[in-house]
């Protein structure tokens, strides 16, 4: 029986592992965090947060301060004493949208090494349906020792949203599902240290895992549906945003938001998760692989409306000079991983425009490398076309006499198209002609 207060391992103090760390360390556990980075170790020793996460860093100096929170790159020291060891690892897909899951089956043969009698394995990791009992278990029983008598193992998916992470992980429900209902309930119980959300326990691992992949491809598949219904709109001179938002009042209607694409570190990755496992069971997933590719496909219908919105004006892309506002995957996050704003840049350079970007949140290097300039939110303005690709809440405040040459392609709907017309800028969009 793992005792209360016994010390917990996590491997990855990444957007998910060092919150999670964090959270359990203020709860009163011994937490030690392993890590490959040196930098995010030594950063985390120093009581510094290597993630921008609204409240963590706070939380991690406290942690750290106290001695309840440290980090090391050497997994078997950190399995000497504990008795909880969790993987929250990066499992990214190849360039065939294939699950990369290297960091786990690393992780897992690290765990191997030093997995003791009676310790308690949990997966946060998302990963493919059956990831633990095919991959994580059999690498986890190099130990010597048998899953499901001699050590237990649970799968709980981590669920919080970037930039409200510490919020969600305290709050939402949390889904769990073990090898046995002995392995299930005691990770219940570490989990009701952190969090006030319902604790729904599932039958089994494989149910588990494919609850997160289940949630995201249902937001990828309505935001594809949303995106499609944009261009239709587009075309016809309707208003997507007003008629999405009308038809949002039917109390079962609930369509997503349209936009530049989806990016992120989750909805445009899960759904291949269950692509791949589907198709090796011979099932196929159509609306899935529609939904990712309508998705995909939208930067370059933004360079199309951008192109075209040119053309009307009597310019050229070629001649252009295109300011992009944002290239963060969503508002208020320095987060850029797989964002729309890459290949929708790549592909207006390729068209041999001038792309002038601005984000106050992501580091210039990145945005450099994709064939763009980092300039000032002004000069940006000033541009041939602006094209707000991010919903920073900054933004909200562009005004139409800040667009200099009246040319505004707005991708989100966090500016008022009326107003913009209004004062002469011509207003173009996903869904708003
Ligand atoms: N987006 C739209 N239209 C919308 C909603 C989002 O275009 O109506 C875009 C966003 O701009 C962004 C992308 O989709 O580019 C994803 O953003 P998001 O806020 O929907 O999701 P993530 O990736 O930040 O976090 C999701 C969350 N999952 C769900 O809401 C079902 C979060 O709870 C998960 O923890 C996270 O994935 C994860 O780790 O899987």
């Amino acid at each position: 029986m793992i005792k209360e207060n016994s010390p917990i391992a996590i491997f990855g103090l990444g957007h998910m592992g060092l919150p999670t760390a964090a959270l359990l360390a203020k709860s009163g556990l011994k937490v030690v965090g392993v890590d490959i980075n040196n930098e995010t170790v030594e950063m985390v020793n120093k009581g510094r947060s290597p993630i921008m996460e609204p409240g963590l860093e706070d939380m991690v100096k406290q942690a750290v301060g106290n001695g309840c929170l440290s980090a090391t790159n050497d997994s078997l020291s950190a399995l000497v004493k504990a008795k909880t060891i969790m993987i929250i690892v990066p499992t990214p897909v190849d360039e065939h949208k294939k699950s990369d899951l290297t960091a786990v089956n690393s992780a897992s043969r690290s765990i191997s090494k030093g997995l003791k009698k009676d310790d308690l394995v949990i997966v946060e990791s998302t990963v493919p349906p059956g990831t633990c009992e095919n991959l994580v278990i059999p690498l986890l029983e190099e130990s010597g020792l048998k899953a499901g008598e001699d050590f237990k193992v649970a799968y709980t998916p981590e669920r919080a949203l970037p930039n409200n992470t510490l919020y969600e992980m305290t709050h939402n429900a949390r889904v769990i599902g073990g090898i046995n209902p002995e392995s299930t309930q005691m990770a219940a119980a570490l989990y009701q240290r952190i969090t006030g959300g319902e604790i729904i326990m599932v039958q089994d691992l494989v149910t588990a895992e494919m609850v997160k992949l289940m949630e995201n491809t249902y937001r990828d598949t309505n935001i594809a549906l949303a995106n499609e219904m944009a261009l239709v709109c587009n075309a016809l001179g309707v208003d997507a945003i007003e008629a999405i938002q009308a038809a949002n009042h039917h109390p079962r209607v609930n369509i997503h938001t349209p936009g530049p694409g989806v990016g992120g570190h989750c909805l445009s990755i899960d759904p291949y998760f269950i692509v791949e496992i589907a198709r090796e069971r011979g099932v196929e997933t159509p609306l899935i692989q529609t939904s990712r590719q309508v998705n995909e496909d939208m930067p370059g219908e933004v360079v199309q409306i951008v192109e075209q919105a040119l053309e009307d004006k009597g310019k050229i892309i070629s001649a252009s000079k295109i300011g992009v506002l944002g290239v963060a995957y969503k508002g208020n996050v320095a987060d850029a991983r797989e964002t729309p704003a890459k290949p929708l840049i790549m592909k207006l350079d390729g068209k041999g425009a001038e792309v002038l970007v601005n984000d106050p949140y992501v580091p210039s290097e990145s945005i450099e490398l994709w064939g763009a300039k980092v300039v000032d939110l002004e000069t940006a303005l000033s541009t041939d076309c602006v094209v707000l690709v991010t919903d920073h809440d900054l933004y909200r405040n562009i005004r139409p006499e800040m667009i200099k040459n009246r040319l505004l392609v707005c991708t989100r709907p966090i500016l008022d198209r009326e107003t913009f017309q209004k004062k002469g800028v011509v207003f173009k969009g996903v869904g708003r002609s």
